[in-house]
């Protein structure tokens, strides 16, 4: 028997005994015993089987979660809370060749010289939405410490642009969508000068200023562009987060601010913590972004520095900008799906206050204003449009909307519990303890025009005892709360050990269409075909002085070229296209020494470049269990001393072959052969053309075959001019081709045994 039935042959032997051996475990041990033995109760069970996502189940909603100080954006599935990936944004991440390729490089080095900034502090993402609904293109986030924007794209779920702000020091208060993602909203948080200079803060009132900038996005570009956006010049009132108008608020945005006492701290004076918490309240800021628009449009609204910023007078003047007082130190600024109300929290109340956009709009047409503030900008009375207010806990911060019309929860952070209650007749409905200290939470499309309802997320800032002790830097906890019924339960308790995340959104997984591959030689960072593409076959090293341009490939499993000589001194460019069409074939790329890692999904085009500044032998490999052989998935880069001879002689070989070792190979050959025809057979003879994935494998299964096929005519014509050492080597390549073209039978005819396939044939 051939090694490949061998193999085969012991898999399957595998599976059989693997099943008998759990089905005995299963029976052997009631649940009733289970429940005993691991002291869970009939609540446990039932919380377990709305969340127990059986082996290749998928969840019904996924969650894009801040990664805070990582920089990184965290995805988990819903109910399950099973992360299934980390998207780097402004931080480098190595898995994914994030901040290692060139391409990625020039993604962090947007706004960024020389990438001198290597991480971001993630506050809030948003997903692009299309009239009001999430619809799964894409989602934006903030960068608070360096005050970014990110774009990432949910073809791939790669970042594919950041862009700084032109005015601000800080941004909290990002990202907002507007309703047709026309907009993306951040405010900035800490006052400070508009342009980089230095102002002592005796000038703090005079020349420190906040603001909100709208960033255009261009929705068929899928990028921000920023030569049309604008920023509101704002008092120096630390502003915080925004929410923007929808339905009937549609074209105005909202934003908060804490500290408008603008008291600055330090030198012998009370914190900032004392001063900036002093007055009863603080202003929410209420901008028209439709009307600046058509300003801008107009060529009204000057740019300073490059970008067009909107003065305070001049806001006034056209009417674009109001203030209404708001609660002690409000946090969360949350606009219902309607767009009719307003809901705001002051962290230092215990109440929710409600407002009416329609008592606000009639204000700001009656120009009915209390007074004004001392920049000139118009104070509409909180009595005037308040719609209601009530008493939710304390501390409360944030406020995410239910299916049920007026319904909304909100996280209530020295209670730590969330509040559920009924924003139109102002009553409490339900409340739930969590542990502890809930910062932001989450209704699954809960900012939307339709919210789901269904489950709550609790983003809880401290874990204390709730998982396993891992060190003094706890892991940060997300609650999963069933809110389909009246009363919330508490059904999971899932630990986040990267960063901490402030928000998360959710949206239905069936609105997600991610690729599982790109157009072959794809620069994927870019959006289109890399300069770099190469074909199979068409492999080479382009030396330009001392500039070394290497057009490579990888696929199960080697790398072309396998050697690469360069001389001291010069600067390599690798340049690898991933030949792979099949689903998850991704390959990665390590050179010793050079910081080089590269992920090469199927299709990808990606480059490295790298001074080879010593002489040496640099060994490099693929970093991804890519196939039987990854390990051999090899080759070396020599970086040879200047003015190096090489020796006279071809390479010795480690091992001889003769005809019998010939002989053996191909005998090998043929008998794998016949179970690629079996397999092949099988496959044919049902009606796999009804399955995607299936034809997906066969089509790659088919290419490999391909490539079975020019090996042997290698092998063939060596054996026939009697140079069995090539004619070996060849068959073994063949054989490798047939071994993988095997494999994906194999998975094919599984999947259709799995999938209740019908025999056609
Ligand atoms: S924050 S806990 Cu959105 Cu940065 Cu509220
Ligand atoms: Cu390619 Cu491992």
């Amino acid at each position: 028997m051939n090694t490949f039935t061998t193999r085969a042959l012991s898999v399957c032997t595998g599976l059989v005994l693997g099943l008998s051996v759990s089905t005995a475990a299963w029976s052997a041990k009631s649940l009733e015993q289970v429940m005993k033995d691991r002291g869970l109760t009939q609540k446990d069970i039932l919380a377990a089987a709305k969340t127990y996502t059986p082996t290749g189940g998928r969840d019904e909603y996924l969650a894009f979660a801040s990664g805070g100080q990582s920089g990184h954006i965290i995805v988990y599935g819903i109910p399950s809370m099973r992360i299934l990936k980390y998207i780097g944004v402004f931080t480098p991440e190595p898995w994914q060749g994030y901040g290692f390729d060139d391409e990625s490089k020039a993604v962090l080095a947007m706004d960024n010289p020389g990438t001198k900034i290597k991480f971001g502090d993630v506050h809030h993402p948003a997903f692009s939405e299309t009239k009001g609904e999430y619809d799964g293109r894409y989602l934006f986030t903030n960068d608070k410490a360096n005050p970014r924007i990110a774009v990432i794209d949910l073809k791939d779920f790669e970042t594919k642009q950041i862009v700084a702000n032109p005015f601000f020091k800080s941004e909290h208060g990002g990202a907002f969508v507007t309703p047709n993602s026309e907009y993306i909203m951040s405010a900035a948080q800490y006052a400070a000068p508009l342009d980089d200079s230095f102002v002592p803060l005796e000038d703090f009132n005079d020349k420190y200023r906040g603001g909100v900038t709208y960033w255009k996005f261009d929705n068929k570009e899928g990028r921000i562009d920023k030569a049309n956006s604008f920023t509101f010049e704002l008092p120096p009132y630390s502003q915080d987060l925004s929410d923007a108008g929808k339905g009937a608020s549609y074209g105005w945005g909202f934003t908060n601010s804490f500290c408008s006492e603008r008291y600055v701290g330090g030198k012998g004076r009370p914190p900032f913590e004392a001063g900036c918490s002093a007055k009863d309240t603080d202003f929410m800021q209420v901008t028209n972004w439709k009307k600046a628009a058509e300003l801008v449009a107009a060529g009204k609204v000057k740019k300073v520095n490059g970008s067009y910023l909107i003065p305070i007078k001049q806001a006034v003047k056209e009417g674009l900008l109001y203030l209404i007082p708001e609660p002690k130190s409000p946090h969360g600024v949350d606009v219902n799906p309607k767009g009719t109300h307003i809901i705001v929290s002051g962290k230092l109340d215990s109440h929710a206050w409600v407002y009416s956009w329609d008592k606000i709009q009639k204000a700001i047409k009656n120009k009915k204003f209390e007074s004004k503030d001392p920049y000139g900008i118009p104070i509409i009375a909180m009595k005037d449009v308040l719609h209601t207010q009530v008493q939710v806990g304390l501390g409360p911060l944030h406020t995410q909307y239910d299916s049920k019309e007026c319904v909304v929860y909100t996280s209530i952070y020295v209670d730590s519990m969330v509040t559920k209650w009924d924003y139109c007749k102002g009553k409490v409905l339900d409340q739930i303890h969590i542990h502890y200290n809930i910062g932001h939470l989450v209704a699954m499309e809960g900012d939307s025009v339709s919210p789901d309802g269904k489950y709550l997320i609790a983003l809880n800032k401290l874990a204390i005892d709730r998982f396993n002790p891992v060190g003094p830097l706890h892991p940060q906890n997300h609650q999963l709360i069933d809110i389909s019924g009246d009363k919330m339960e508490l059904l999971y308790d899932m630990p986040i050990p990267l960063g901490e995340p402030h928000y998360v959104v959710a949206i239905k997984a069936d609105k997600l269409k991610p690729e599982v591959r790109y157009k072959s030689g794809w620069d994927s960072r870019k959006d289109k075909r890399s300069p770099w593409k190469t074909r199979a076959g068409r492999e080479k090293v382009v030396r330009n002085g001392n500039k070394v341009d290497v057009y490579g490939t990888v696929i199960r499993s080697h790398i072309t070229p396998e050697i690469i000589e360069v001389e001291e001194g010069d600067t390599v460019s690798l340049h690898f296209t991933n030949l792979e069409r099949a689903e998850d074939e991704t390959h990665g790329f390590a050179v010793y020494s050079q910081n080089v890692q590269l992920s090469l999904e199927p299709g990808k085009t990606v480059s490295a470049t790298f001074t080879a500044d010593k002489a040496g032998v640099y060994p490099y490999y693929c970093t991804e269990f890519c196939s039987a052989l990854h390990l051999e998935m090899q080759g070396y880069l020599l970086v040879k001393p200047k003015g190096y001879k090489a020796k006279a002689g071809a390479l010795k070989v480690g091992q001889k072959y003769t005809k019998a070792d010939f002989d053996k190979q191909v005998k090998t050959n043929v008998d794998t052969q016949a179970v690629i025809d079996s397999v092949v057979g099988f496959i044919t003879s049902h009606n796999y053309k009804d399955f995607p994935e299936v034809i997906a494998l066969v089509e790659d299964a088919t290419d490999q075959l391909g490539f079975a096929g020019e090996a042997k005519k290698k092998a063939d014509a060596y054996a026939a001019k009697g140079d069995y050492q090539n004619a070996t080597l060849w068959a073994g390549q063949h054989w490798q081709y047939q071994v993988k073209t095997a494999d994906m039978g194999l998975r094919a005819k599984t999947f259709l045994e799995e999938h209740g396939a019908k025999k056609v044939k």
